[in-house]
């Protein structure tokens, strides 16, 4: 049987309810995927959420990973990192951290790497496979010590979205401390280039397409989701009712 993790939950949730229709009901959704409820339920339930996502083979590689959402943010604060080819770049870490950071590309390369070579899914009906190269976020969580409070990774993308609040996203610790969830700097071992979220992105290989922040500035580890943005944990969770929890 061929379930994928999103099957597996709303099956579970309706077996539960004992019925199947209900959990494709809107409450029934909201209930489950939402980040407060999803935590709750993760937590119970059987879903092994550490598993590793399936890696291809170099052969695999798709010849071109096409761009989608914003291909530059073109803001003049981005405009002037790119030009000195982000030497001026940093990544901040902070929130409910002990130790806040401020990462230069430099510093960030000196850290461990991981490679994987993963398939993307966008909920737009597309699929690319690339190889990633980047530093595991646990990594960079573990130099600036989580402080126990902190429940969710709020990632801070340079693009405003026409004047809006910004692209955000976020993931639990979870997810935060999956092997496979690295802060990628290259692709198909190319430096990324703009279109693809240069200079740092998310890889957060168990969810779809939109929590996959690109343009990263900043990185905050919070309690709480409400207060950022619209409260709902990302942008498209935010503006179009996506599920806070995109797993795959
Ligand atoms: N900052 C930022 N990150 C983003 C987006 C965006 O518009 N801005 N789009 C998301 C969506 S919907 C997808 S499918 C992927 C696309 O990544 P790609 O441009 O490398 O294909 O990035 C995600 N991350
Ligand atoms: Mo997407």
């Amino acid at each position: 049987m061929i379930l994928n993790r999103r099957t597996l939950i709303v099956g579970a949730a309706a077996t539960l309810a004992g019925c199947d229709r209900l959990a494709k009901n809107e409450t029934v959704r909201e209930a489950l995927f939402s980040a407060e409820n999803f935590h709750r339920w993760a937590q119970r339930s059987l879903m092994a959420r550490d598993a590793l996502v399936h890696e291809f083979r170099p052969d695999q590689i798709s010849p071109f990973f096409r761009p989608n959402g914003t291909a530059n943010p073109n803001t003049p604060e981005y405009k002037a990192l790119w030009r000195t080819g982000f030497a001026d770049w940093r990544l901040q870490v902070g929130g409910l951290v002990e130790r806040p950071l401020s990462l230069s590309l430099a510093q960030l390369h000196a850290f461990p790497h991981r490679e994987q070579i993963t398939r993307h899914d966008c909920v737009e009906g597309w699929s690319a496979i690339g190889k990633w190269r980047g530093v595991p976020l646990k990594r960079v969580l573990d130099a600036a010590r989580l402080r126990d409070g902190a429940r969710y990774i709020v990632l801070h993308c340079a693009d405003d979205m026409g004047g809006g609040n910004g692209y955000y996203e976020s993931i639990d610790r979870v997810d935060a401390f999956h092997p496979q969830t690295i802060l990628a700097f290259a692709l198909n071992d190319q430096p990324l280039r703009v279109a693809n979220g240069a200079p740092l992105r998310l890889r957060v290989e168990r969810q779809l397409g939109y929590k996959q922040a690109k343009y990263l500035m900043r990185i905050e580890a919070v309690t709480s989701l409400d207060g950022i943005g619209g409260g709902k944990g990302g942008f498209w969770e935010d503006h179009a009712g996506y599920d806070w929890y995109a797993g795959i």
